[in-house]
């Protein structure tokens, strides 16, 4: 049997407004605009005690709760913290599938260790390296696991074993079905459907005809049968690095830190993911906002430090540093697979 975990950061935009302002500890932030054209992206548990959710005009959030911390999303960070989660996920195993920004599942099958302590390992480690909380779904495949670390969050871990399938699908609501979405759940609900101990009634032949080829598909993942491979070739289409400064700048000693400190932390994800790239870019955002980006291919792919490195230096001595810069990017883009022969010269 395979071991499957699939890994979902909770709150995760709100969990990283409060990992970088402790002060909004256990109070109800909402990241998103309040005015009327705002939306609420996502928001803390406390806040969701008021019925605030993600995707609802910030307006009708300020109505539900009135105490609301409202705070803007900063995607850039986001986007930071979610690699350095990604990058103790490929420090596991590769067998990484990203479904979102917050969220992937993990094959650890190869594993030779408890399927369960991994999953505890990965949720202590995520505690104490980055500061924030994920709950973790264990199970013998992607739909189970998936469906686990739903149970309970925030900050859970859950194991679906076999002899648990029946008891625990019964009760859940149709819409937790995932690939049940609004308009196959509405279908579902004509017919008088609502749980999946109902669904469960239906016959294969009559899923088919009623719901098509997604029909067959809830037909087998009701009853946990879910054979569908861990994806890692979900491309991955660049590994990037970047920070919005403290203070704007135009002194070029710190930018050049920025960029050794990029150059450092992405030669490391290349050969966690057993990745080299081809294409180094430096971006650069002014004070005035005007965004620049500068380029440079090698001839070869390469994961190592002191090369990233002496292009990206290369190529930020042909920029302009003369006006006050405010964000800096390094990214490695024309990505390609290692073979494992060549992964030996490491
Ligand atoms: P989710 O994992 O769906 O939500 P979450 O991490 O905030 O909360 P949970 O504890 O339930 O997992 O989405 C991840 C991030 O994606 C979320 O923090 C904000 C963003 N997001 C949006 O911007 N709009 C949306 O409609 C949703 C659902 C998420
Ligand atoms: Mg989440």
């Amino acid at each position: 049997m395979r071991k499957i975990i699939h890994i979902d950061v909770d709150a995760f935009f709100a969990s990283v407004e409060i990992l970088d302002n402790p002060s909004l500890k256990g109070k109800p932030v909402i990241v998103g605009g309040k005015n009327s054209r705002g939306v609420v992206t996502t928001c803390s548990y406390e806040a969701r005690k008021y019925g605030v959710r993600s995707a609802m005009p910030g307006f009708i959030a300020q109505r539900l709760c009135p105490n609301g911390i409202f705070v803007k999303p900063r995607f850039e960070r986001y986007k930071e913290i979610s690699q350095r989660i990604f990058d103790i996920f490929y420090g596991i195993t590769h067998l990484v599938e990203p479904l979102s920004i917050d969220e992937a599942y993990l094959d650890v099958s190869e594993i030779d260790m408890d399927e369960m302590e991994i999953g505890r390992y990965i949720k202590d480690k995520v505690k104490d390296e980055v500061g924030i909380s994920v709950s973790v779904g264990v199970s013998y495949n992607k739909f189970l696991a998936k469906i686990a670390s739903d149970w309970n969050k925030p900050d859970g871990i859950m194991q679906i074993k076999p002899e648990m399938v029946p008891i625990i699908l019964y009760d859940l609501p149709i819409g937790k079905v995932y690939g049940i979405g609004k308009k196959t759940s509405d279908k579902l609900k004509n017919i008088g459907i609502s749980k999946v101990e109902d669904l469960l009634k239906l016959s294969l032949p009559f899923m088919r005809e009623y719901l098509g080829r997604s029909g067959e598909e809830i037909y087998f993942k009701i009853r946990g049968i879910d054979e569908r491979r861990v994806d890692t070739s979900r491309e991955i289409k660049s590994i990037g690095r970047e920070t919005t400064l403290r203070t704007d700048t135009t002194n070029e000693e710190t930018l050049n830190e920025y960029i050794e400190l990029f150059a450092k932390n992405i030669s490391r994800s290349l050969i966690r993911k057993k990745l080299k790239g081809k294409t180094v870019t430096i971006k650069i955002k002014y004070s005035d906002f005007k965004l620049i980006t500068r380029g440079r291919s090698l001839d070869r792919g390469t994961c190592d430090f002191e090369e990233i490195l002496s292009v990206a230096k290369y190529i930020l001595e042909e920029i302009d540093l003369s006006k006050e810069v405010r964000l800096i990017g390094l990214t490695l883009s024309n990505l390609k697979e290692v073979s494992e022969e060549q992964l030996d010269f490491f």
